[in-house]
């Protein structure tokens, strides 16, 4: 036994870590680089990951924050949170060739907020006004939209007709928050339309649910993942709305022996954009300190996955190039 210190049980949450979506545009990169060699541009970080983002730069990919900076001829590659119809217009109007890895999910909220926009109603859209997907969301909707982020906003939002008014949310909220802002809504606007939490993605939805059961058991939790990641912030605020005490473990190196003092369970879970490695050196930290006993706790299981990004016409442009 180490130092005469009890085993350290950890609690394992599942599912964690890297979602269909996450997969599918990290793989539309990787794909890109093989067929067409490197380098390839990323508009925005492809997830919020930086070992994603620092293992694709080391591979040849160069990440970008305006189409601006992709010189004429190369690939350009929208990342999975979505870009506006003005990013996808000055796109089409350059000579790039455009690989988009918007997450599908995301794509279903662009696609029922323009529903709503084309009926009459304003559409409200709960989420995070500075976040990248509701800047592309509220870019793809030719209408009125008002963001929302909390229930004092529903109080003083100025929309054109009560009775034509509809919602959509950014697919990262949390549940239970946002929950509280559909009802508060509704109550100003009986005859609002919207899907209830659905657009919340699956993803979120269980990655919260088995952070909430293993916060049940733990003293306190480690969730892996990069700061600026909007899941990964949901999961730490379900642990500690849960009264345990939470840490984001950006890197190993924030993960001191302190947080484990006097702790006999901890619980471990990482956001939709942190790669399992995250965890493992999540639980090789720990073994520095602690005997571990390692228990997954799985809440459900997720068979998700999307079609990959179509990269075919890649081959064709370079077929009739030579
Ligand atoms: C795309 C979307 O990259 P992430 O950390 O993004 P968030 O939105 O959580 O900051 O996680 C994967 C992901 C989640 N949502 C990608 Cl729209
Ligand atoms: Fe898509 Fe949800 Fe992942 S919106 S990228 S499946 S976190």
């Amino acid at each position: 036994m180490k130092r005469g210190l009890e085993p350290l049980t950890v609690l394992l949450a599942a599912p964690r870590g890297f979602c269909a979506g996450v997969e599918r545009a990290i793989q539309a990169v990787e794909d890109a680089l093989a067929q067409t060699g490197k380098p390839v541009y990323v508009r925005h970080e492809i997830v919020h990951n930086g070992f994603v983002v620092n293992a694709l730069k080391r591979k040849g990919a160069v990440f970008v924050d305006e189409l601006s900076e992709i010189p004429d001829g190369a690939v350009a590659i929208f990342s999975a949170h979505g870009v506006s119809r003005e990013v996808e217009r000055e796109a089409a109007g350059r000579d790039l060739a455009v690989l988009d890895a918007t997450c599908p999910l995301v794509r279903r909220v662009h696609v029922e907020g323009r529903r709503h926009a084309q009926a009459g109603r304003d559409v409200i859209l709960i989420g995070h006004r500075s976040h990248v997907e509701v800047e592309g969301t509220i870019g793809q909707i030719a209408g009125i939209v008002h963001v929302v982020e909390t229930v004092e906003d529903v109080r003083s939002v100025c929309v054109s007709d009560p009775d034509h008014v509809a919602y959509v949310t950014q697919t990262t909220l949390s549940v239970d928050d946002t929950r509280g802002i559909i009802a508060a809504l509704r109550m100003r606007f009986p005859a609002i339309q919207g899907p209830d939490t659905k657009t919340i993605c699956y993803a979120t939805q269980n990655r919260q649910l088995a952070v909430r059961v293993i916060a049940a058991r733990a003293e306190r939790v480690i969730v892996c993942g990069s700061g600026n990641s909007s899941n990964t912030a949901r999961l730490r605020e379900v642990a500690e709305s849960h009264g345990r005490p939470a840490l984001l473990m950006q890197d190993p190196r924030d993960l001191t022996l302190s947080f484990i003092d006097g702790v006999a369970v901890i619980g471990l879970t990482a956001g939709a954009s942190a790669p399992e490695q995250m965890i493992n050196q999540a639980l090789a930290r720990l073994a520095e300190w602690r005997d571990l006993s390692v228990e997954e706790v799985r809440v459900t299981h997720e068979g998700t996955r999307f079609a990959p990004v179509d990269l075919s016409f890649l081959t064709h442009q370079a077929a009739s190039v030579s």
